[in-house]
């Protein structure tokens, strides 16, 4: 891969078939305010390891694709307020550019498959945002998953989106969902979103074997979810979030905030309204996903 740099602890778990666990960077850029980002990306990093994988945490960084950061490297993420917001699309115009970018999932998943990654873990994927009948917003996350065989660990999507609406396209685009130690599908910061899933996993030998007898039908053209609900004792409180949420999606619309700056106002503006609240349920959400996905990797 011309353009890609893969950091050696990487390469070497790769080659040696060891288990390697991506990680998307926007999160930490564009997700979570600074400075606690840097302390949650290194975070995360940690849970990977110490749960038996190798963390591959991935990013665009002056022009070239990293595999993989170094400490310095996650610094600039975190704290380089000129970092972009790269897409699957994206890519291309910022490495001819040259300019230094956080990935979303969409970029995330692309690049580490392209690496040879088969596990990937994120707090809540991209959707089909509330409203798409008036103003059409549809994350690129969803076509990605379409095409890309791997599997991504998350609690769900997001909960600023129209949950029922993304879960339709994910059957329609053939996007297999399993929940984790659960048959309602996760809310991102709460447990539940209320929607139900047809199919549960109860450990990671489980969630591995799926990804054996996927592998064994041909090699896969489309991602699995494993959605794990963060525990009750650490989500957001519902009736807390939802008397925000609609204060949060009116702040949004009253100033004209579109395209790649909707999902971080949301978050930004969800963790005002509640204190922090809903960004300590998201970071407990990222971090068990972190753990869970090592677990899966490990296991296969
Ligand atoms: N999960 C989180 N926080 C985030 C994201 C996921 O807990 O900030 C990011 C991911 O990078 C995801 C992106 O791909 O939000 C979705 O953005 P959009 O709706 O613009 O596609
Ligand atoms: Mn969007």
């Amino acid at each position: 891969m011309p353009l890609t740099e893969v950091s050696e602890e990487v390469r070497e778990a790769l080659a040696a078939h060891r288990p390697v666990v991506a990680l998307e960077s926007t999160i930490i850029a564009h997700g979570l305010p600074r400075p606690r980002n840097l302390t949650v990306a290194l975070e995360l990093e940690g849970c990977v390891r110490s749960n038996g994988a190798v963390p591959a945490t991935i990013a665009v960084l002056d022009g070239r694709v990293r595999i993989g950061l170094e400490r310095r490297q996650l610094e600039r993420i975190a704290e380089d307020e000129d970092v972009r917001k790269l897409g699957r699309r994206d890519l291309a115009p910022a490495l001819a550019q040259r300019v230094s970018g956080a990935t979303t999932v969409s970029a995330t998943a692309f690049l580490a498959a392209r690496a040879g990654i088969r596990v990937f873990a994120t707090g809540g994927i991209g959707g089909v945002h509330r409203e798409w009948t008036h103003e059409q917003d549809e994350s690129a996350d969803l076509r990605v998953l379409a095409e890309t065989g791997i599997t991504v660990v998350c609690a769900g999507v997001k909960s600023v989106l129209d949950v029922p609406a993304t879960l339709q396209r994910l059957e329609t685009l053939g996007v297999g969902v399993v929940g984790y130690r659960t048959d309602r599908f996760p809310g991102f910061c709460l447990t539940s979103s209320g929607e139900s899933v047809d199919w549960t996993a109860h450990s990671p030998e489980e969630v591995a074997e799926m990804i054996r007898a996927r592998e064994a039908l041909g090699p896969p053209e489309s991602a699995l979810i494993v959605a794990r609900p963060v525990p009750e004792s650490e989500q957001l409180a519902p009736e807390l979030h939802d008397r925000v949420l609609g204060e949060a999606l009116d702040e949004c619309r009253e100033r004209g905030i579109t395209g790649q700056s909707v999902t971080p106002f949301l978050l930004e503006s969800l963790a005002r309204r509640t204190g922090g609240a809903s960004l300590e349920a998201n970071v407990a959400a990222v971090r068990g996903n972190a753990r869970l996905a090592a677990r899966v990797a490990a296991a296969l």
